[in-house]
């Protein structure tokens, strides 16, 4: 008798708890930092009983070591377009998405998406989360302090010419830990190709960033460039756009006199979409397609970009964008920004190896 009531002592929660966690389901959400409205996983979950298990990463190369080493356990992860989700496309590591259960796709701008379909032919494997440019972030009371006469127009000159980032060292400069978001903007600006695999032209690259490193404080991922830019501690940074403005809105919130501006590179920015995709192994993809129609309604997407301050390929969203950030040209680039900007594309491999050696040797300043 005895034995058998610690039997069932002991079976009792266990028959009752699996029971109770199957009927749960969990969508393993890996994003960028920073990157929604902690608003809309809260709605999804109440309006679906989908819990979300969310992750972040701030840098692409974090995330491709992740899914390259194969079973993340992730049912959504957001590459950008060029070069990694090309990438992950090309080594069969993505799965198609079944548009069957994505009766939001209609809302995506066919012209936005057909920027990325040279990679993703008939876009079939991947939607437009989030866009943007990779330009500077400058903390303009400090920097006009400094050096009244500096310029603000955008050109990288501001941090990346020696003298002038050694003039501006003192307030902190830093440049974004990517070797794919920086070299290109870095080649453009040396007047190469920003997709140039050639050697000497990597070189030439490498040079040009060894000779500010010693006048940066750091070459932070997002997550952390974000921050450092929100609290004054740096004054120029190259990043990505909606990065800084971001900062910029939580800096003017603290009111302690941070005032920081995105400035866009006049000649050419480099332009990246980011995608939504769903890892070939993803343990949960029905759960990940309804998130990517959840996504893909107009008041969901304004409400992650009036937070985020990043512009989406949903068009109908734009009304419901809070106003600040509607009409803010640099949360939306005018078309003729657009027209000067490019995408990179994907380095060859070989090139690839020349690039991340090069990286390594800019971090650690050697
Ligand atoms: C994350 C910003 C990532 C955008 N805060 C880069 N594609």
């Amino acid at each position: 008798m005895h034995r058998f009531v610690l039997l069932a002592c002991l079976l009792l929660p266990a028959l009752l708890l699996p029971r109770a966690a199957a009927a749960e389901t969990v969508l393993n959400v890996y994003n960028w930092s920073d990157y929604i409205d902690p608003a809309v996983i809260a709605r999804f979950e109440a309006q679906t009983g989908i819990r979300i298990r969310y992750d972040v990463y701030d840098s692409l190369e974090t995330l491709e070591g992740k899914l390259s080493a194969g079973r993340s356990g992730y049912d959504i992860v957001v590459p950008t377009s060029e070069p990694t989700f090309a990438r992950l496309v090309r080594a069969g590591a993505l799965q198609p998405l079944d548009r069957a259960r994505i009766p939001n796709w209609r809302n995506l701008d066919p012209a936005l998406m057909q920027r990325v379909a040279a990679t993703d032919p008939g876009n079939r494997f991947g939607a437009i989360y989030l866009w943007g440019t990779v330009g500077l972030g400058v903390r303009l009371d400090r920097v006009r302090a400094l050096w009244p006469e500096a310029p603000l127009t955008g050109g990288l000159d501001l941090l990346l010419k020696p003298e002038n980032a050694a003039r501006l060292a003192s307030c902190g400069l830093a440049v974004i830990d990517s070797a794919t978001d920086v070299l290109p903007s870095v080649l453009a600006w040396l007047g190469k190709d920003p997709n140039s695999a050639d050697p000497a032209d990597l070189r030439a690259a490498e040079q040009a960033l060894l000779a500010i490193r010693p006048h940066l404080r750091a070459i932070p991922g997002s997550g952390a460039m974000l921050d450092m830019l929100a609290s004054g501690e740096i004054c120029a940074a190259l990043t990505y756009s909606g990065d800084v403005i971001q900062a910029a809105a939580r800096a003017r919130e603290a009111g302690k006199g941070v005032e920081l501006r995105y400035l866009v590179p006049p000649g050419g920015a480099h332009l990246w979409f980011d995608m939504l995709a769903v890892p070939a192994d993803a343990p949960n993809p029905a759960a990940a397609f309804a998130f990517i129609d959840f996504l893909l309604q107009p008041e969901i997407m304004a409400a992650i970009t009036s937070k985020v301050r990043y512009p989406n390929a949903v068009p109908a969203s734009r009304p419901l964008v809070a106003e600040a950030v509607r009409e803010d040209p640099n949360v939306y680039p005018p078309e003729a920004a657009l027209a000067h900007a490019f995408v990179p594309g994907t380095p060859a491999q070989g090139a690839e190896r020349l690039r991340s050696r090069l990286w390594n040797r800019f971090r650690t300043g050697r």
